[in-house]
Formats: structure tokens, sequence, C-alpha cells
């Protein structure tokens, strides 16, 4: 007989939500009840999910489908009244807000690590997404912590999960699942937000493009839009099937991990327009022919042009970056005379501006951008606004770069990340930094002074809750700056970020490479945190 079973638990150490969700070593999550405990912590610190709609899926990678299996049954045995699965449990992380919010739901599961590399040996991660469709908030994420110190026993229906490879209704106990068509609802948000026609135009023109999946989730999603509805040759999408282990590589697009790509963009017959996406489908890298966009140019350069697309024809209501992003969206913000909220790291904080119209685009130094279409970044999604300007204006990627330096000036911007380094030199770093902030103005490093340093915090203007200890940041006289932050998404030891941003407004001085237009800073951000010193690291292991 099938019925609901209590089954005792106790509680586990360190089931700490980070940037984004829970994330751990596949190992831990696949030994029961880590994923259990977890997952009826969340449900008793959103208050319960009795009668609720909610949506599950995850990027596929590594322990997905069982994960769903059990998330299911959990569902089921709480009293959940509808579950909505993608089918063979995929959703990349923003067609799965896209469907929590078309959908009404009370919420939903993603199972992803994101960037991180998937499989047995890799990474495993799990969050919650609240009715807005976005990332839980501080305060909630406080609340799901709480309890996972405290629980004594989770519930989980006895019975077998439903086949989630076929499309259709099935029920689990008194709850019903539905299997959906992942990509279908999302692709026809896109054809409503963009010009498919002109982009359809600008392809049937010869314009050619290479989207790289990277193994990872996006690759059904760019199949049907850019290769079926937008007419893009067959192959345009490379690396399109999703594996578990992501091909056994980072699904991170960036330079660095998507150096297939880079390889193809400056390839002598390299195709007009890259991009590639990550793990879960939110992340985006934008490369024109021998010109890679950083991600904090391509958020300026779409609040600068997004109105030449008809989802945002009216115009933007404001913007909002994460702190370590580059100040180049906020002098296309001043120009056009709209608000830019700077907030913490983390999709996360975002929310309550995109709800409350304050905001109509956001992004992060870290290859997200989106705006209030769904509440999570979203990667197709700034690869078509980039393909819609691209049709409309007729120009190139590199042209269209040149333009916005020379009106805008060029903020050169790099992030050096220091991975797996020991994690008590880390916190002493950081520790031993904070302690010294308040000397350091007008202390010299090379040709730098220092004007002011201090640690940030943000105050949400929407509902005034409070986030401390977000970043170191040193601002010089100049105008540039560096910031030091760990990482919040790792696994293993942990990851020194390092941000190093400069203005450049010179006309003279607009192309060079970022590494050399900001050695002066590079060298006053060791000298001022003592990083080869302190993590024992000649050089970073991953420059983007
Ligand atoms: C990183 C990025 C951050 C991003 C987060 C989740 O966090 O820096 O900008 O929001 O990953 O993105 P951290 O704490 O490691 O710096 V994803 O695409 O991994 O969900
Ligand atoms: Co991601």
């Amino acid at each position: 007989m099938t019925e609901i079973q209590t089954l005792p638990t106790r509680p586990i150490e360190g089931q700490k939500p980070g940037t984004s969700g829970l994330r751990k070593k596949t190992a831990v999550f696949r030994q029961t009840p880590y994923l259990e405990n977890y997952v009826q912590a969340i449900f008793e610190g959103i208050g319960g999910i009795e009668g609720q709609v909610l949506v599950v899926g995850g990027d596929g990678r590594y322990f997905n489908d069982r994960a769903i299996g059990v998330i299911l049954r959990m569902a089921a045995a709480h009293g959940a009244a509808r579950c909505i699965v993608g089918r063979g449990g995929l959703l990349s992380t923003p067609a799965a807000s896209h469907l929590i919010r078309s959908r009404k739901a009370d919420g939903g599961l993603i199972l992803s690590a994101s960037h991180n590399p998937g499989g047995p040996e890799a990474d495993f991660g799990l969050k919650y997404n609240g009715p807005n469709g976005g990332p839980a908030s501080e305060s909630v994420t406080e609340k799901i912590f709480a309890r996972t110190r405290d629980l004594q026993h989770y519930l989980i229906w006895s019975g077998e999960a439903p086949d989630i490879s076929r499309l259709g209704t099935a029920s689990l106990g008194a709850m019903e699942v539905e299997v959906i068509d992942p990509i279908g609802d999302y692709a026809d948000l896109m054809a409503r937000l963009f010009d498919f026609d002109a982009i359809r135009g600008l392809i049937a023109g010869g314009f050619r493009l290479r989207f790289d999946a990277m193994h990872a989730i996006t690759g059904p999603y760019a199949q049907e839009i850019l290769e079926r509805r937008l007419g893009a040759p067959a192959g345009s999408v490379v690396n399109g099937t999703p594996l578990p282990d992501f091909g056994g590589g980072h699904p991170d697009p960036n330079p660095i991990w998507a150096h297939e790509l880079m390889a193809a963009m400056h390839a002598p017959n390299a195709p007009d327009f890259g991009a590639a996406s990550d793990g879960d489908g939110d992340r985006n890298m934008i490369v024109g022919r021998g010109c890679y966009v950083s991600p904090s140019d391509s958020l300026a350069v779409l609040a600068d042009l997004a109105h030449l697309a008809p989802g945002y024809a009216q115009g933007l209501k404001g913007v909002a970056r994460s702190m370590p992003t580059s100040c180049a969206v906020d002098r296309v913000a001043e120009a056009k005379g709209i608000a830019c909220y700077e907030t913490p790291t983390g999709w996360k904080f975002f929310g309550t501006l995109l709800d409350a119209g304050r905001a109509t685009l956001c992004g992060e130094e870290s290859a997200g951008t989106g705006s209030d279409h769904v509440r999570e970044k979203d990667g197709l999604w700034a690869v078509l606004l980039w393909l819609n300007i691209l049709a409309v204006t007729g120009k190139s990627v590199a042209a269209l770069m040149a333009d916005h330096w020379a009106r805008y000036g060029r903020n050169y911007y790099s992030r050096h990340d220091y991975e797996e380094v020991d994690a008590a030199a880390a916190t002493a770093l950081i520790d031993d930094l904070r302690a010294r902030l308040p000397e350091l103005a007008g202390a010299r490093f090379g040709a730098l002074a220092v004007a002011r340093a201090d640690e940030f915090a943000y105050d949400d203007p929407v509902d005034g809750s409070h986030a401390a200890g977000q970043g170191l940041r040193v601002f010089f006289e100049n105008g540039a700056r560096v910031v030091f932050r760990l990482s919040g998404t790792g696994t293993a030891g942990a990851t020194l970020r390092v941000y190093l941003e400069s203005l450049e407004t010179d006309p003279e001085k607009l192309h060079q490479d970022p590494q050399d237009a900001l050695a002066e800073v590079i060298m006053a951000a060791d000298a001022i945190a003592g990083i080869a010193a302190r993590t024992g690291r000649a050089a970073p292991d991953v420059v983007t």
C-alpha cells in the first residue's frame, strides 16, 4: 500500500544556501537523507505547501532525474495539489521562472549548480523560487536554513514517482504531476519581446551566428529559437545536446571555459556573432567577430539600445547592476535620466526592484543579464536582444562597441579569480583587509592614491531589508576601483574574486587590452590585500 511515510532524521551541518541556492558535491547530495532534509526544510521554511502548485525542473546534470523523483514524492506527502515538471525533468532557470509566473504557481524548485561542473564527482544544487518566479529573498532563505538546523523527520510518499519522460498528467496520491514541454512557452515569450522578422531577415541576408550551448540546458531552446524559428542554418547551435556531465567541461560562458567559441570567433572566417550560455541557461557570453564583449559592457549597450526591440520600445523604467559590475551602465542611465540601482551580488536582490517596476533591465559582471520578463537572468534573452539590435542598426558587434565607448567612455574591467584557496587563508585576507579599510584613504600604491574604502552594505529601497558584508571596495582618486569578495557558489575551499575597473575617456586610449589598461590597478590590488603572499598563488586561476 502506498502512503505518506514520516521518516526520522537529524539536522545536517552546513545546509546553508549561498549566492544562489544550496550547492554541494553531487556525492553529498546523493547521500540519503541530504536532499530529503533540505527539501523538508524548504517546505517547512516557506510555511508548508498544502494545496500549492509548484514548478519543478533542472539543468539535466547528473542526479537531476532521481532528485526530481524524491522531490515529487515529498511534495505529494506534503499535500501539494500539483507539480508542473519539464519533460525529462528539464527546465532552464529562466524558463522555470517564466513558468511559475505564467501558470501562477506558488513557487518552484530548480535543480542546478549553474556554471559549476556536473557529474558524480562534480557539483549539484537546489534552490527555491517564490511566486514571482524569482530566487527566494534573504529572509526566506534564512528561514529555510533555520529549519535545516532543527529537523526531526521528513515526509515522503512511499510509492514510485510517475514517469516524467512523456507529456501528460499522472497522479501521485492526491497530487497531480503535469509533464509539460519545457521549450514552447519560453520560445513564445521570446517571440513576443523581440522582432523575429527583423532577425530572420538579418540571418537570411547572410549574417552568420554560432551559439555554443556547452552541452548544457540551452541546446534544445537555442535549436528551437535560433535554428527553427529564426532560420539559422542547422549546426549554428553547437554542443547542443544536454549531457549529465556537460561533456566534462565547466558550463561557464567566459573566454576561459568557452575557449572553443573564442577560437572560432577569432579565426579567419569567423561568424558575425557568437554566444554561449551556462549550465542552467541564465548566463550569456557575447562575442563579435574578433571582438569579445565584457558582460558589464554588454549590459551598458543593451540598456542604451533596448528600445530598438518591440518589448522595450517604451524605454526603460530604470536599470540595476550588482555592486562589482562595472559602472558602464551607470553612465547610460545618467544620459537617459533613469534610475540606476546598485545591489549585492546575486539575482535575488533584483526581485523587489523588478516587482515594483523600478528597474526594467538588470545585470551582473558574471555574464548575467535579464529584464522584467522573468525574475531570473536569462542567457538566450540577452542573445536575442543583441541580435535584434544588430538587425535594426545593421552594425557589427565591434562597430557598436566602438560607438558606445566613443560616446560614454570605456570602463576597462576584469575579474581575477583565485579558486580553491585555503578557506582559512581567504577568510583571513578578507578579515585583515576589512580591519585596515579605515586607514587606507590617502595611501598610495604605485601611481594610484586611495580616495576611500568601505564594505558594501545594501538597504533595499522597496522592502527596507538590509544586507551587510557584501564585498570590500577600494576607490582610487582617478576613479578606478577594486573590489574583493569571496564566492558564495563554490563547493571546495574558497574562491577569492578580485574585481578591477578603471574609466578611460581619452579617445586615443579606448582600444587597449583590458589587462594592460588595468595593470596599475592589478598591482595595487595585490599590494593592498597581499594576494600572492596570502594565497601562495603567483597568478589568478581564471581571468575574465
Ligand atoms: C556567482 C556570480 C554571481 C551570480 C552567481 C549565480 O556568485 O559571481 O554574480 O549571481 O554566481 O549565478 P559567487 O557568489 O560565486 O560570486 V549562476 O548562473 O551560478 O546561478
Ligand atoms: Co546559471
